[in-house]
Order: structure tokens, then sequence, then C-alpha cells
């Protein structure tokens, strides 16, 4: 058998972690995914469109690493890219792949379909640039290696989405086999002398503060310091406070841990220790406007130390080129035999008003937003991965207590709505020895919701809470209109038609909590498909959290243009 450049691509994919990759056929591509299909342990796996199969690698890299999606020129990757930006704002290296024109029609003057009707076929490729920390295109087979590698190498270097376009008659050419894996996966050292200057620079900051307090930023998990961050918060003995975005980046029975920071929603007691510190330790953080809740709560000044994944920010001073990891490491080294500084912890245990658990609603009495979230609660373990939507689901989300090793995925930085239908399939076929729950409001779940289908057809055993509260409430508190509304759907009855003949996803409907708590154990016993809930709850009955948030959030967009 000949090895050709798809060969090289798969085995690539397969040697840096990958059993999967998902997939849209089109003509640009066919001839790619056949030699794909032809690389032992990487199995093809398709999606209903090409939003969805971006979104589908997404969600996969989160419980995977790094994800892959193939997809034909411009129809196909035209709206993969939207869920590329996703993976770039994100943090996750996702590889997407699509076919391209003959290597011939490059240059030639001539038309071809699926474009846009000029001869020129670039500007998918500088599209794909501006979202990716590398973008190539193969239109030679000798080129093949080099590209390939580059983009692959550069992605999980930087955790980011890379780009690679493949000319259709290239995809078969032979091609020499790939070398061993530690090419693309080898990384720059921290250089020593930064490193030891940002150590010191961190140390002193602390040895200079009584009460500091450690952040766990979104970006933690891409910078590959989730246990070096326990270790450290072990080493410090302080309270440590994740981001809403960070949420389940650190564990919530760890006895430092302090709760969700997230100015007025922060949960009880956490804003009050994150303002009485004086010093905080933000470990690979994002500000934006919704983490700071509409610009009102931005840690910055003297008393912050930034820690990210290659910059360390502190005390004035700025050191670059050093990896996170190796910045904690010597910190924990420095910090041996001294006194924990535990102020903060002593203290947030003090204030922290102890929570009532939320007593069970009347059974037969109309479904509400609390007994919804009491139940789902109720259902997470250790081995749960909850996939929470933008919508009123991230506050239910966000307030979920989470066992030891539970995870929950937010896509708060890029906010697409109907992210969640895709990635939670995605993240099924990562990861499917976990239970996976979703958490998805209806005017969401109406972007993506043909994606159930592929969970049916892989017979992914995902449970999927659907709020119906007719509309967009998250908008309705930011921003009212008759834009909000949404036109109702028979969101359970639409499991029968993803079923078809030989599927066996399962849809209930839940008006009161009794009709709820049936649906659930009937979703925990559906062991070949998922089981959709519709939890139908009233319009405004959401959080607190959101309309307290929302409200700082349309302040923030109302601001009038600053005069010249
Ligand atoms: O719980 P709830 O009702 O807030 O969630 P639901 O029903 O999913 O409503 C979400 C409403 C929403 C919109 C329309 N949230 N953000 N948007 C704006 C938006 C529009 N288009 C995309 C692709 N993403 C968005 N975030
Ligand atoms: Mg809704």
């Amino acid at each position: 058998m000949t090895y050709t450049v798809g060969h090289y691509l798969g085995e690539r994919l397969a040697q840096i972690g990958l059993k999967d990759h998902f997939a849209v056929a089109g003509d640009y591509n066919l001839v790619l995914l056949d030699q794909l299909l032809e690389i032992d342990g990487l199995r093809q796996v398709y999606c209903c469109n090409e939003l969805n199969c971006g979104f589908s690698a997404e969600g996969y890299a989160r419980a995977n690493g790094a994800g892959a999606a193939v997809v034909t020129f411009s129809v196909g990757a035209l709206s993969a890219l939207n869920a590329i930006g996703g993976a770039y704002a994100e943090n996750l290296p996702v590889i997407l792949i699509s076919g391209a024109p003959n290597s011939n029609d490059h240059g030639s003057g001539h038309i071809l379909h699926h474009t846009i009707g000029t001869p020129d076929y670039s500007y998918q490729l500088e599209i794909a640039k501006r979202l990716t920390c590398a973008a190539v295109s193969i239109t030679s087979a000798e080129d093949a290696p080099v590209l390939i590698d580059h983009a692959i190498r550069t992605a999980l270097r930087e955790k980011k989405p890379a780009y690679i376009e493949i000319a259709c008659n290239v995809a078969p050419m032979p091609c020499p086999r790939p070398g061993p894996v530690g090419a693309i996966l080898a990384d720059a050292p921290s250089d020593p002398e930064t490193l030891k200057l940002a150590v010191d620079e961190l140390a002193s900051f602390i040895a200079a503060r009584k009460k500091p307090i450690m952040l766990v930023g979104s970006r933690l998990r891409a910078a590959g310091c989730e246990d070096a961050a326990i270790r450290l918060a072990d080493a410090l003995g302080c309270a440590v406070t994740t981001m809403a975005a960070a949420k389940s980046f650190f564990p919530e029975d760890h006895p430092a841990y302090a709760g969700t920071y997230w100015g007025d929603v922060s949960s009880p007691g956490a804003q009050q220790i994150f303002d009485w510190a004086d010093g905080v330790l933000c470990l690979a953080p994002v500000f934006n406007d919704y983490s700071t809740v509409g610009w009102t709560a931005w840690p910055k000044g003297d008393n912050v130390a930034l820690m990210d994944a290659r910059h360390i920010a502190a005390g004035g001073k700025a050191f670059d080129g050093v990896h996170l990891r190796d910045v904690i490491e010597g910190l924990i080294d420095r910090l041996k035999g001294q006194p924990k500084k535990d102020a903060t912890l002593v203290e947030y245990h003090r204030i922290k008003t102890p929570e009532a658990p939320v007593a069970a609603a009347e059974p037969n009495a109309p479904l509400v937003r609390a007994e919804m979230a009491r139940q789902i609660q109720g259902l997470l373990t250790s081995d749960t991965s909850v996939i929470a939507e933008t919508g009123d689901s991230w506050f239910n989300a966000i307030q979920m207590k989470l066992p030891h090793g539970a995870r929950v995925e937010l896509e708060m930085q890029w906010g697409h709505i109907g992210w969640s239908v895709p990635a939670t399939f995605g993240y099924a076929v990562a990861a499917p020895e976990r239970r996976i729950i979703a958490m998805i409001g209806d005017g969401s779940f109406q972007l993506t919701a043909q994606e159930v289908a592929q969970m049916v057809r892989l017979k992914l055993p995902v449970i999927i809470f659907l709020v119906n509260n007719r509309g967009y409430t998250i908008e309705v508190q930011i921003h009212d209109g008759p834009y909000n509304n949404i036109k109702n759907w028979d969101y359970a009855g639409l499991m029968s038609v993803f079923n078809a003949e030989d599927g066996h996803g399962k849809g209930f409907r839940a008006t009161t909590g009794a009709e709820m708590e049936k649906a659930i154990a009937a979703a925990v016993a559906n062991r070949e498909g998922p089981t959709l809930i519709e939890c139908v709850i009233d319009r405004d009955d959401c959080t607190s959290d959101l309309i307290s948030w929302g409200r700082r959030v349309a302040t923030a967009n109302a601001r009038p243009p600053a005069a010249r």
C-alpha cells in the first residue's frame, strides 16, 4: 500500500492521542477521508453540519486534550471557522482540516464550485490565519510533512486551534512516514535565569503580605497546571477561589476551596474574603466584561500578581518565556519550611454562613428552577461532567457543589449559544466512561438541535436537561424586547424524530418535580442512547445571580460613546 499525505496527517493525529476525528463529507475532502479511514485506531465520526463538526471537535478537545474536524472547502469550512474562533477563545487545540481545490487549479484562473466565484481561493486561508495560531495550505506532497507538523506542533504548544487545507488531488499522493511524536510535542524549556527572577519576585510578593489569596482562572487547564495549583495551595495554606469560567479547575472538596469569586455574584463568602485579602495570586485568569461582572470586579494594581501560562507580572515587573508549571514548582520549593499563610482560609471559615440544603419541592407542584437544579445536583458523581450552555444554565451549573472529580465545561469567552449540543456530543465520544450531563436553554438548543441525532447514532447515554422557559431569559435580564420570545417546540417529541427506525433515545417532558424525578430515573437506566428531559419552568424563573449579573453587563454595554 502506498503511504500518502492523508496517511501522514492521520497518523500524526493518532500519535497525539486522537482516537476519533469529526467529519462532514464533501467532494474536496472525500479522498482525504478515505485515507484517514485507513489509519488504525482513528475512528471517523460524522456530524450533521460543519458548525457542529467544529464544536464537536472542541468538546472532544476538552475531554481529550486535542481534537480534529475535517470539512469541505468554503461551504463547509466557513461554518466550521465559527467554532474554530471558539476554540481560540477557549484555548483548545482543535485542528481544522479542509479539503481544497485541485493543485492545478490554484493560480489557473479557473472558477470552481463552492467558492465565491472568483479564481482566487486564498480567502479561506486568510480568514483561517486570523482565527488560528497556524494556518497552512498544502498543494504538494513534498511540503506536506513539514506543514502538517508545523500546524499541529503550534496548536499543541499554544493550546489554540490550527488550520490545514489540503488540495484534493494531493491527499492520496505518496509521502514519507512520520517520525517519533516527540518531534511535535517537544517544547522550549523555561529560561532558567528569568525563571529564577520570576520566582524571586513572587516569593517576595507573598513574603510582604499577611493575607494572600489565590484566584484560579479559566486558562489554568490549558496551562497544564491544575495539579500544580493544588500543590501551591497546600504550600501556601491560603484560601483558593475560582473564577466562574474556571469552575471545576480546582477541586471543590479541597480544604482551601473558598468558592467562586465573581464580584457581586460570587458564592457566599467568596467576595468578602477576596476583598479582605491583601494580595492575590491570579493563576491564568481571563478578565473580560463577563468575568469582571461588567468591569465592576477587576482585580488589578499592586496587590495583584498575574501568573499566566508563559508570562508573570508582579511587583511592577514582567517576566516572559517561563512556563507557569516551572514557576509554580519553583515557588513551592521556596515556600518549603515556611509558616503557612492561612489567614484568608481561617477568616473564610469564620465569615461563611453555612448553606442550608435546598428542600425538595412538593412533588406535584409546578416545576420551578430551584427544584430542577436540586434534582440535577443529586445526579452529580465523581465521574460526572456537566456541559452548561450560555443562559441561566451557566448560573445553575456554577452554583452546583461538585464532588471530587466532577467537571464542568463552560464556553464563557466565546459564548456561542448552541455550542453545548455538539460539544456534549464530542465530549461524550471522547469520554464514554463518564456520566455526561448537558444543561441547555430552549433558545440555545434551537441552533444545533440536530446533533442529538448523532448521540442517538453512536448510542451515547448523555442526559440533556433542556430548560423550556419560552425564550431567551438571559437576554431578557440584560435587555428585553420582542426578539427574546421564541417559537415553542415539542422538544421531548424530537427524540422520536431522531430515533427514526433504529434509535434508542428517550424524551420526557417534566412539568412537576415528580415528573422530573421519574424522567431522571429513566434517563439513568437508558444506556442505549441519549435522554432529553424538557424541564418546563416560568419565563422569569431564573437565578438571582443572572438578574444581578445581567444588570451589570447591561450597564457596561450601555456606556455612552466617550466625548471626543
Ligand atoms: O436560560 P435561557 O433562557 O437564558 O437560555 P436560552 O433559552 O438558551 O437563551 C439564550 C439567549 C441568548 C442569545 C440569543 N444568549 N445569548 N444570545 C446571543 C447570541 C446569539 N447568537 C449566538 C450564536 N450566540 C449568542 N450568544
Ligand atoms: Mg430559554
